[in-house]
Protein backbone atom coordinates (compact mmCIF):
# COMPACT_ATOMS: atom_id res chain seq x y z
CA UNK A 1 0.00 0.00 0.00
CA UNK A 2 1.46 3.30 -1.30
CA UNK A 3 0.94 6.44 0.97
CA UNK A 4 -0.20 9.81 -0.74
CA UNK A 5 -0.56 12.32 1.58
CA UNK A 6 -2.77 15.05 0.34
CA UNK A 7 -2.02 17.83 2.60
CA UNK A 8 -0.42 21.49 2.20
CA UNK A 9 2.55 20.33 3.70
CA UNK A 10 3.59 17.38 1.66
CA UNK A 11 3.90 18.94 -1.86
CA UNK A 12 4.81 22.47 -0.82
CA UNK A 13 5.04 24.75 -4.13
CA UNK A 14 1.79 26.55 -3.06
CA UNK A 15 -1.11 26.49 -5.88
CA UNK A 16 -4.81 23.99 -5.40
CA UNK A 17 -3.86 22.53 -8.60
CA UNK A 18 -0.31 22.09 -8.52
CA UNK A 19 -0.55 20.34 -5.15
CA UNK A 20 -3.50 17.94 -6.74
CA UNK A 21 -1.27 17.35 -10.05
CA UNK A 22 1.98 16.51 -7.85
CA UNK A 23 -0.17 14.33 -5.50
CA UNK A 24 -2.07 12.60 -8.86
CA UNK A 25 1.41 12.44 -9.98
CA UNK A 26 3.14 10.69 -6.95
CA UNK A 27 0.55 7.67 -7.02
CA UNK A 28 0.77 7.02 -10.64
CA UNK A 29 4.74 6.62 -9.40
CA UNK A 30 3.99 4.19 -6.97
CA UNK A 31 1.91 2.33 -9.03
CA UNK A 32 4.77 2.01 -11.43
CA UNK A 33 7.04 0.83 -8.76
CA UNK A 34 4.84 -1.99 -7.94
CA UNK A 35 1.79 -0.54 -4.72
CA UNK A 36 -1.24 -2.64 -5.16
CA UNK A 37 -3.24 -0.43 -3.31
CA UNK A 38 -2.79 3.68 -2.90
CA UNK A 39 -3.67 5.14 0.22
CA UNK A 40 -4.89 8.65 0.26
CA UNK A 41 -5.44 11.11 3.30
CA UNK A 42 -6.22 14.80 3.82
CA UNK A 43 -5.72 14.83 7.45
CA UNK A 44 -2.18 14.31 8.94
CA UNK A 45 -2.38 11.85 11.75
CA UNK A 46 1.02 12.13 13.31
CA UNK A 47 1.89 12.75 16.55
CA UNK A 48 0.90 16.66 17.31
CA UNK A 49 -1.54 17.08 14.64
CA UNK A 50 -4.13 19.11 14.64
CA UNK A 51 -7.61 18.23 13.32
CA UNK A 52 -8.95 19.67 10.25
CA UNK A 53 -12.35 20.01 9.33
CA UNK A 54 -14.46 17.89 7.07
CA UNK A 55 -14.43 20.52 4.17
CA UNK A 56 -10.77 21.28 4.11
CA UNK A 57 -10.14 17.09 3.75
CA UNK A 58 -12.89 17.17 1.50
CA UNK A 59 -11.02 19.63 -0.74
CA UNK A 60 -7.90 18.15 -0.40
CA UNK A 61 -8.61 14.42 -1.29
CA UNK A 62 -11.64 14.02 -3.22
CA UNK A 63 -9.35 16.10 -6.60
CA UNK A 64 -6.88 13.79 -6.16
CA UNK A 65 -9.62 10.59 -6.03
CA UNK A 66 -10.84 11.94 -9.03
CA UNK A 67 -7.61 12.24 -10.82
CA UNK A 68 -6.62 8.76 -10.29
CA UNK A 69 -10.03 7.20 -11.58
CA UNK A 70 -9.20 4.93 -14.12
CA UNK A 71 -6.03 3.38 -12.27
CA UNK A 72 -5.45 -0.06 -12.08
CA UNK A 73 -5.01 -0.06 -8.41
CA UNK A 74 -7.33 0.47 -5.53
CA UNK A 75 -8.24 3.02 -4.17
CA UNK A 76 -7.82 3.87 0.14
CA UNK A 77 -9.17 6.32 1.46
CA UNK A 78 -7.49 6.98 5.27
CA UNK A 79 -10.14 9.20 7.43
CA UNK A 80 -12.40 8.74 10.27
CA UNK A 81 -15.43 10.93 8.87
CA UNK A 82 -18.44 9.78 8.11
CA UNK A 83 -18.75 12.33 5.12
CA UNK A 84 -15.56 11.82 3.77
CA UNK A 85 -15.91 8.28 3.71
CA UNK A 86 -19.56 8.47 2.02
CA UNK A 87 -17.96 10.80 -0.65
CA UNK A 88 -15.07 8.92 -1.44
CA UNK A 89 -16.72 5.86 -1.93
CA UNK A 90 -19.27 7.79 -3.90
CA UNK A 91 -16.80 8.41 -6.21
CA UNK A 92 -15.25 4.96 -6.38
CA UNK A 93 -12.29 4.23 -3.58
CA UNK A 94 -13.02 0.21 -2.94
CA UNK A 95 -11.12 0.68 0.81
CA UNK A 96 -11.87 2.82 4.17
CA UNK A 97 -8.78 3.33 6.02
CA UNK A 98 -9.82 4.25 9.43
CA UNK A 99 -7.44 4.74 12.50
CA UNK A 100 -10.32 5.09 14.91
CA UNK A 101 -11.26 1.53 13.70
CA UNK A 102 -14.97 2.45 12.76
CA UNK A 103 -15.88 3.80 16.50
CA UNK A 104 -17.87 6.10 14.93
CA UNK A 105 -21.81 4.57 14.47
CA UNK A 106 -22.06 7.04 11.23
CA UNK A 107 -18.63 5.59 10.19
CA UNK A 108 -19.78 1.94 10.54
CA UNK A 109 -22.88 2.95 8.87
CA UNK A 110 -20.90 4.43 6.22
CA UNK A 111 -18.96 1.65 5.16
CA UNK A 112 -21.47 -1.37 6.05
CA UNK A 113 -23.92 0.14 3.46
CA UNK A 114 -21.42 -0.03 0.63
CA UNK A 115 -19.33 -2.75 -0.79
CA UNK A 116 -15.71 -1.41 0.57
CA UNK A 117 -12.89 -3.04 2.15
CA UNK A 118 -11.99 -2.04 5.66
CA UNK A 119 -8.81 -1.29 7.74
CA UNK A 120 -9.54 -1.14 11.37
CA UNK A 121 -6.60 0.32 13.48
CA UNK A 122 -5.72 0.35 16.99
CA UNK A 123 -4.72 3.50 18.43
CA UNK A 124 -4.83 4.73 22.07
CA UNK A 125 -5.87 8.57 23.10
CA UNK A 126 -5.85 10.86 19.62
CA UNK A 127 -2.86 12.01 17.96
CA UNK A 128 -2.91 15.93 19.48
CA UNK A 129 -2.29 13.79 23.02
CA UNK A 130 -1.30 10.43 21.86
CA UNK A 131 2.33 10.04 23.09
CA UNK A 132 1.81 11.94 26.37
CA UNK A 133 1.68 8.67 28.62
CA UNK A 134 0.80 5.81 26.27
CA UNK A 135 0.07 2.74 28.81
CA UNK A 136 -0.80 -1.42 28.97
CA UNK A 137 -0.36 -4.19 30.78
CA UNK A 138 0.09 -6.40 27.98
CA UNK A 139 0.61 -4.68 24.74
CA UNK A 140 0.39 -7.65 22.61
CA UNK A 141 -2.72 -8.78 24.75
CA UNK A 142 -4.92 -5.32 24.88
CA UNK A 143 -4.41 -4.79 21.12
CA UNK A 144 -5.16 -8.53 20.08
CA UNK A 145 -8.54 -7.87 22.73
CA UNK A 146 -9.38 -4.31 20.49
CA UNK A 147 -9.19 -5.70 17.28
CA UNK A 148 -11.04 -8.70 17.76
CA UNK A 149 -13.71 -6.87 19.37
CA UNK A 150 -13.91 -4.24 16.65
CA UNK A 151 -14.38 -6.98 13.87
CA UNK A 152 -17.32 -8.97 15.95
CA UNK A 153 -18.36 -5.32 15.69
CA UNK A 154 -18.24 -4.87 12.07
CA UNK A 155 -19.60 -8.58 11.54
CA UNK A 156 -22.55 -7.60 13.40
CA UNK A 157 -22.92 -4.24 11.83
CA UNK A 158 -23.45 -6.23 8.41
CA UNK A 159 -19.27 -6.06 6.96
CA UNK A 160 -18.30 -9.34 5.81
CA UNK A 161 -15.39 -10.76 7.34
CA UNK A 162 -13.80 -10.68 4.17
CA UNK A 163 -14.06 -6.93 3.57
CA UNK A 164 -11.86 -6.25 7.05
CA UNK A 165 -8.26 -6.30 7.43
CA UNK A 166 -6.53 -5.05 10.86
CA UNK A 167 -3.85 -2.93 12.04
CA UNK A 168 -1.91 -2.81 15.31
CA UNK A 169 -1.15 1.31 14.45
CA UNK A 170 2.21 1.04 15.26
CA UNK A 171 3.23 4.41 17.00
CA UNK A 172 -0.31 5.39 17.30
CA UNK A 173 -0.17 5.85 21.67
CA UNK A 174 2.79 3.42 22.10
CA UNK A 175 6.64 4.08 23.41
CA UNK A 176 9.18 2.46 21.30
CA UNK A 177 8.92 -1.16 23.98
CA UNK A 178 5.48 -0.82 23.18
CA UNK A 179 6.38 -0.79 19.01
CA UNK A 180 8.70 -3.25 19.61
CA UNK A 181 6.54 -5.89 21.44
CA UNK A 182 4.15 -5.53 18.53
CA UNK A 183 6.39 -6.12 16.02
CA UNK A 184 8.06 -9.24 18.12
CA UNK A 185 4.32 -10.73 18.67
CA UNK A 186 3.03 -10.07 15.12
CA UNK A 187 2.04 -13.18 14.40
CA UNK A 188 -1.05 -13.46 17.76
CA UNK A 189 -2.04 -10.62 15.57
CA UNK A 190 -2.33 -12.39 12.32
CA UNK A 191 -3.31 -15.47 14.23
CA UNK A 192 -7.10 -13.53 14.28
CA UNK A 193 -8.10 -14.42 10.64
CA UNK A 194 -8.20 -11.77 9.00
CA UNK A 195 -5.74 -9.85 6.88
CA UNK A 196 -2.76 -8.08 8.65
CA UNK A 197 -1.65 -4.55 7.75
CA UNK A 198 1.34 -3.02 9.49
CA UNK A 199 2.55 0.64 8.92
CA UNK A 200 5.82 1.37 9.94
CA UNK A 201 6.87 3.57 7.32
CA UNK A 202 9.75 6.64 8.36
CA UNK A 203 8.00 6.19 11.97
CA UNK A 204 9.76 7.96 14.62
CA UNK A 205 10.46 4.23 16.63
CA UNK A 206 12.74 3.90 13.44
CA UNK A 207 13.90 7.23 13.93
CA UNK A 208 14.90 5.96 17.92
CA UNK A 209 16.32 2.81 16.26
CA UNK A 210 18.73 3.91 13.97
CA UNK A 211 19.31 7.95 14.90
CA UNK A 212 18.20 9.01 11.73
CA UNK A 213 15.86 11.91 10.38
CA UNK A 214 12.48 11.06 8.83
CA UNK A 215 14.24 11.79 5.14
CA UNK A 216 16.71 9.35 6.08
CA UNK A 217 14.49 6.45 7.03
CA UNK A 218 13.99 4.19 3.84
CA UNK A 219 16.50 1.38 5.06
CA UNK A 220 15.04 0.79 8.42
CA UNK A 221 11.32 1.47 6.60
CA UNK A 222 12.20 -1.24 4.96
CA UNK A 223 14.01 -4.14 7.03
CA UNK A 224 10.58 -3.03 9.14
CA UNK A 225 8.27 -3.96 6.09
CA UNK A 226 10.14 -7.26 5.91
CA UNK A 227 10.02 -8.08 9.35
CA UNK A 228 6.35 -7.26 9.63
CA UNK A 229 5.64 -9.18 6.09
CA UNK A 230 7.91 -12.13 7.87
CA UNK A 231 5.34 -12.05 11.07
CA UNK A 232 2.32 -12.17 9.35
CA UNK A 233 1.60 -9.16 7.40
CA UNK A 234 -0.19 -9.40 4.52
CA UNK A 235 -0.33 -5.32 3.68
CA UNK A 236 2.74 -2.73 4.35
CA UNK A 237 1.76 0.94 4.40
CA UNK A 238 4.58 2.57 3.01
CA UNK A 239 6.10 5.74 1.35
CA UNK A 240 8.92 4.11 -0.44
CA UNK A 241 7.61 1.61 -2.51
CA UNK A 242 10.00 0.96 -4.89
CA UNK A 243 12.72 -0.29 -2.35
CA UNK A 244 9.92 -2.22 -0.17
CA UNK A 245 8.67 -4.35 -3.42
CA UNK A 246 12.50 -5.29 -4.11
CA UNK A 247 12.96 -6.28 -0.80
CA UNK A 248 9.83 -8.76 -0.64
CA UNK A 249 10.68 -10.15 -4.05
CA UNK A 250 13.52 -11.29 -2.33
CA UNK A 251 12.10 -12.73 0.24
CA UNK A 252 9.33 -14.21 -1.77
CA UNK A 253 11.92 -15.96 -3.78
CA UNK A 254 13.46 -17.32 -0.43
CA UNK A 255 10.25 -18.61 0.67
CA UNK A 256 8.99 -20.04 -2.71
C1 LIG B 1 -2.97 6.94 8.33
N1 LIG B 1 -1.95 6.11 8.96
C2 LIG B 1 -0.75 6.53 9.47
N2 LIG B 1 -0.09 5.49 9.97
C3 LIG B 1 -0.87 4.40 9.77
C4 LIG B 1 -0.73 3.04 10.07
O1 LIG B 1 0.31 2.57 10.73
N3 LIG B 1 -1.72 2.20 9.72
C5 LIG B 1 -2.84 2.66 9.09
N4 LIG B 1 -3.79 1.77 8.77
N5 LIG B 1 -3.01 3.95 8.79
C6 LIG B 1 -2.05 4.79 9.13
Amino acid sequence: MGIVNATPDSFSDGGQHSQRDAAVAHAQRLIAEGADIIDIGGESTRPGAQPVSVQQELERVMPVIEGLRGVQVPISIDTCKPEVMQAAIAAGVQMVNDIDALQDAAAMHAVAAANVAVCLMHKQGDPQTMQAQPQYRDVVAEVCEFLRGRIAAAEAAGIARVRIAIDPGFGFGKTLEHNLALLRGLEQLAGLGVPLLAGLSRKSMLGALTGQDVEHRVHASVAAALLAVQRGAKIVRVHDVGATVDALKILNAVNS
